[in-house]
C-alpha cells in the first residue's frame, strides 16, 4: 500500500527506536492492512529535536514561500487523492464515495485555502508608533483522531506551517496509514527536513510523550474530553500554549414555520453521515410539540434509506462499537423508545451499528447529554422558544447546531442565543474558511481560515 511503513523524523524514514509496531485493522472486516512503528517517548524526543532545529530556518522563510510550498502540498495530495480516499476507506471503514468526497476533497481545500492564506495574510501592522509583528508560536506537537484522518491533521498542520512553526504529528493509533501518505506528499513537496515530523505509536505512550515534551511550545490536540482535559492541565502547568477539539451534543432546532420535512431529512442525513462520528453532528434533533410525531415519522423513514454497508460503514473499532451499543441500550433502560434500528448487529462481520432514531427522549436522559459517536439521533419535544433554547444549551458541550425556520431572521435571532460555536441556518454549506471551535467543554481556539492561522501566531510589539 504506502511506498513506506515508518515515521518520519527529520526527512528520514525510520523504524520505532524500539523496535514494535502497532497492527491496523479493516474495520469493515477486521483484517490486519497494515503495521506501523509503535513509537516512544524516545521517537517523539528525536522528532522535537529534528522540529526544534528546523524552527529558525522556516521561521525565517518569506510567508511567500511557506505559502507556495503549502500550495505545492496540496497539489501532491490532488495527485494522489484517489490513494488517499482509498487507504481511508479501508482504515477507517467509510465507503468510498464519502472518503472521496468529503474524508478527502475537503481537507485538500482546506489545504488550498492555507496556501492562499500564508500569501495574503498580514504578519506586520502599524499601529501608532508602534510595529506589530506575529510571529510563530515555535513546534507544534499536533495530536489527531481517526475520524476525519487527512482533515484532522490538514487543519492542524497545513494553519502550523502557514504561520512558520514546525510540527510533529501524533496520529490516532487506528488510522496511521492515512498519515504516512500525508508524510509522503510533504517529503515529495521538499520541505526543509524537520519541518513536518511524523511519530506514529499510541495515546498514551507517543501522544502523553509528545503533549509533556519540554520542546512543545503548542499542544494542539482534537479528541475526547477526558484527553483533552488532561492535556489542557498539563500544558496549563507549564503555561504552553493549547488548542483544544474536543466533544460535541449539538442541537438540530427545527422552529414551528421551518420546512419539516427538510429540517429532519437534512438532520438525519446530517449524523448518519461517517456513521456518526462527528464531533459537530447535530445528534440531538429538538421539534415543537405539535410537530412531533410527524417528525418521528419522518426521521424513521429517513433512517432506513440508510443501508448499512453501502451508505453507512463500520465504526472505526471494536470498542467504539461497544461503546455505542452501551448507549443504545442506556437509552432504552431510561424510557426512550427506538423507532428505527437499535443494538443489534446488522451484519455478520464488521463493526457495524444500524441507523438509530430515538423517540421520547428527554433533556436529562444519557443519550440526550453523551456523545454517542454513532449512528443515533435522539429526537425531543419542545414546548416554546424559550423551552428549546434552553435543551439546546444545556449540556456541557458546545460545539455546532442548525436550526431551521421559515424565515432566515429568525433562524437567525435563535442562534445568536445559542452557547455554541458554528451553526447553520436553514441547512447552510460548508465554509473552510468560517472558524470552526467549541463553547464550554467542547475545546479551546478555533480552527480553519484566518482564525485557526492566529492560532498559531504569538504577537510582538516594536515601539518607535
Ligand atoms: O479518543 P482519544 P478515542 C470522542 C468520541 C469518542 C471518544 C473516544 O466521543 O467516542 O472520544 O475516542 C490520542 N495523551 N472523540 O478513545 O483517546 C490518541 O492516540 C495524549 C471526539 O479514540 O481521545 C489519538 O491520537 N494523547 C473526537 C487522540 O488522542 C492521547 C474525535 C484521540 O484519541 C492520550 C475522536 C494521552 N493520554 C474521539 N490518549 C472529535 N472531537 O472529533 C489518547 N491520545
Amino acid at each position: 500500500m504506502n511506498a513506506h511503513d515508518g515515521m518520519y523524523i527529520g526527512g528520514e524514514w525510520r523504524a520505532a527506536a524500539g523496535g514494535d509496531t502497532i497492527a491496523v485493522l479493516n474495520p469493515v472486516d477486521e483484517q490486519v492492512i497494515g503495521h506501523v512503528p509503535a513509537g516512544t517517548a524516545e521517537d517523539v524526543d528525536a522528532a522535537v529535536r529534528a522540529a526544534r532545529a528546523a524552527l529558525p530556518g522556516w521561521a525565517a522563510t518569506p510567508p511567500a514561500e511557506r505559502a507556495a510550498g503549502l500550495a505545492a502540498l496540496r497539489d501532491r495530495l490532488v495527485a494522489r487523492k484517489d490513494e488517499i480516499a482509498e487507504t481511508i476507506s479501508a482504515e477507517l471503514g467509510a465507503p468510498l464515495p464519502f472518503a472521496q468526497a468529503v474524508q478527502t476533497g475537503l481537507p485538500i481545500a482546506i489545504a488550498g485555502s492555507y496556501a492562499e492564506l500564508a500569501a495574503s495574510y498580514s504578519f506586520e501592522e502599524k499601529v501608532g508608533n508602534s510595529t506589530v509583528y506575529q510571529e510563530p508560536v515555535g513546534v507544534v506537537g499536533a495530536i489527531t483522531p481517526w475520524n476525519y484522518p487527512l482533515h484532522q491533521i490538514v487543519n492542524k498542520v497545513a494553519p502550523a506551517l502557514a504561520a512558520g512553526c514546525t510540527v510533529v504529528l501524533k496520529p490516532a493509533e487506528d488510522t496511521p496509514l492515512t498519515a504516512q501518505l500525508f508524510a509522503e506528499a510533504v517529503h515529495e513537496v521538499g520541505l526543509p527536513a524537520g519541518v513536518f515530523n511524523l511519530v506514529t505509536g499510541l495515546g498514551p505512550v507517543a501522544g502523553q510523550a509528545l503533549a509533556e515534551h519540554e520542546g512543545v511550545d503548542l499542544v494542539s490536540f482534537t479528541g475526547s474530553t477526558a484527553v483533552g482535559k488532561q492535556i489542557g492541565a498539563t500544558a496549563g502547568a507549564a503555561v504552553k500554549r493549547v488548542a483544544l477539539e474536543l466533544g460535541g451534543k449539538s442541537a438540530n432546532v427545527i422552529l414551528p414555520s421551518a420546512d419539516l420535512a427538510k429540517a429532519v431529512n437534512v438532520g438525519v442525513a446530517n449524523v448518519m453521515g461517517n456513521s456518526g462520528q462527528t464531533c459537530s453532528a447535530w445528534t440531538r434533533m429538538l421539534v415543537h410539540t405539535d410537530r412531533y410525531d410527524e417528525a418521528v415519522e419522518l426521521a424513521s423513514a429517513a433512517a432506513a434509506k440508510y443501508t448499512v454497508g453501502d451508505r453507512v460503514g463500520p465504526l472505526v473499532n471494536a470498542k467504539q462499537l461497544a461503546r455505542v451499543r452501551g448507549y443504545i441500550e442506556k437509552g432504552v433502560e431510561e424510557g426512550a423508545r427506538i423507532v428505527a434500528g437499535g443494538a443489534e448487529a446488522p451484519l455478520e462481520q464488521g463493526y457495524y451499528v444500524s441507523p438509530t432514531i430515538f423517540a421520547d427522549v428527554t433533556p436529562e436522559m444519557t443519550i440526550a447529554q453523551e456523545e454517542i459517536f454513532g449512528p443515533v439521533v435522539s429526537i425531543i419535544r419542545y414546548e416554546d422558544e424559550d423551552d428549546a433554547l434552553r435543551i439546546a444549551n444545556g449540556t456541557v458541550y458546545g460545539l455546532a447546531g442548525g436550526v431551521w425556520a421559515g424565515d432566515e431572521a429568525e433562524a437567525v435571532a435563535f442562534a445568536r442565543r445559542m452557547d455554541t460555536g458554528q451553526v447553520d441556518i436553514n441547512g447552510g454549506r460548508f465554509n473552510p474558511l468560517a472558524p470552526f471551535g467549541g463553547y464550554k467543554q467542547s475545546g479551546v481556539g478555533r480552527e480553519l481560515g484566518v482564525h485557526g492561522l492566529t492560532e498559531y501566531l504569538q504577537t510582538k510589539s516594536l515601539q518607535f
